[in-house]
C-alpha cells in the first residue's frame, strides 16, 4: 500500500484548517463572517494551509479545489446527550469524487458507542487504502467510563488505539504537558499526531501549546476556532507557521500578531 500524501504534508509537516465545528457545535461557534464557508476556504487558500476539513455537505458547495480537500466522513451534533456515537455521513468513494486528499473519522475511545465506531473505521479504513488515500482519526475519549480520568494517561492510550486500529494520522487534544504528550507522540508509533485546537484561548497560551506539541513530536496542527476565531487569522496563521515549519518558539511566533 502506498499512500498518496501529496501536499498533505510539506516537509513532513502539516497545518490543516478545521471546519466542522457547524455540525458538531452549531452556529453558536460563527459571526457574520466566519459562519461564510467560502469565507473559511479563501482563508485556507491565502494562508497556504496542507488542508481544509469539511464535512461533505460544505465540500459539495464550497470546496473550490485550491487546497487539499479533507472529508469528514462521521459527525453529530452536541444536543444529543448519553454516550456519544459518530455516525457515518460520507463514504469514501463519495469523498474521493468530491475531491478528497484524505479522509476523517472521529472515534469516541471509551464510549458505550465504541466498538460501533471501531467496525465503522475497519471499513472505511479499507476503503480509503484500497484508493491510496490517507486516513485520519478523531481520537477522542468521551463518555462515562472515561469521564474524570486522568487524560494524560487517557490520551496516551487513545493515541495508540489510532496505530492499532490502522490509522495514517491521528488528531488529538493536548494532554497538557510535554512529557505526557511526548508518551501520546510515541504510543502512535509510525501513526503521525497532529493536535486539535480546541476552545478558543488567548494567543500566547494558544502557541505556546502549539510549540510544546512541535517538541513532544507532534508533526502539526488541525485546528479552527483559535485561528478563525481571532480577530486577525490570517496573522494567526503565519504565527503558528513560524512554530510548526520554521521551530520557532511562542514568544518569537507572537511577533507575527
Ligand atoms: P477546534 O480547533 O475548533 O477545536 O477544531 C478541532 C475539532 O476536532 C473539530 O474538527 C471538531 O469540530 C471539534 O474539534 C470537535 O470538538 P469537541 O468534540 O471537542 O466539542
Amino acid at each position: 500500500m502506498k499512500l498518496n500524501w501529496n501536499k498533505l504534508l510539506t516537509n513532513g509537516k502539516a497545518m490543516y484548517l478545521a471546519y466542522d465545528q457547524g455540525l458538531e457545535h452549531g452556529p453558536v461557534d460563527f459571526n457574520d463572517v466566519n459562519v461564510d464557508p467560502a469565507y473559511i476556504m479563501k482563508l485556507a487558500k491565502m494562508g497556504g494551509y496542507n488542508g481544509i476539513i469539511f464535512q461533505k455537505g460544505i465540500a459539495e458547495k464550497y470546496y473550490d479545489k485550491s487546497v487539499p480537500l479533507i472529508v469528514k466522513l462521521n459527525g453529530k451534533t452536541n444536543l444529543v446527550k448519553g454516550e456519544p456515537y459518530s455516525t457515518q455521513l460520507c463514504s469514501v468513494q463519495e469523498a474521493i469524487e468530491l475531491g478528497a486528499s484524505a479522509v476523517g473519522y472521529t472515534i469516541y475511545v471509551g464510549s458505550e458507542h465504541e466498538a460501533e465506531m471501531f467496525k465503522d473505521f475497519e471499513k472505511i479504513q479499507e476503503q480509503a487504502h484500497d484508493k491510496n488515500i490517507p486516513v485520519i482519526a478523531w481520537m477522542y475519549p468521551r463518555g462515562k467510563a472515561v469521564e474524570g480520568k486522568d487524560m494524560k494517561k487517557i490520551i496516551p492510550y487513545a493515541a495508540r488505539v489510532g496505530l492499532e486500529l490502522g490509522a495514517d494520522m491521528i488528531k488529538i487534544n493536548y494532554t497538557g504537558d510535554v512529557e505526557s504528550f511526548k508518551w501520546a507522540v510515541e504510543a502512535a508509533g509510525k501513526v503521525k499526531t497532529v493536535v486539535a485546537g480546541g476552545v478558543k484561548e488567548a494567543p500566547k497560551e494558544f502557541l505556546t501549546d502549539v510549540a510544546e506539541c512541535m517538541k513532544a513530536g507532534s508533526i502539526g496542527i488541525a485546528v479552527g476556532r483559535n485561528v478563525w476565531q481571532y480577530k486577525d487569522p490570517i496573522k494567526m496563521t503565519k504565527a503558528i507557521r513560524k512554530i510548526v515549519f520554521e521551530n520557532k518558539t511562542a514568544e518569537e511566533a507572537m511577533k507575527e500578531l
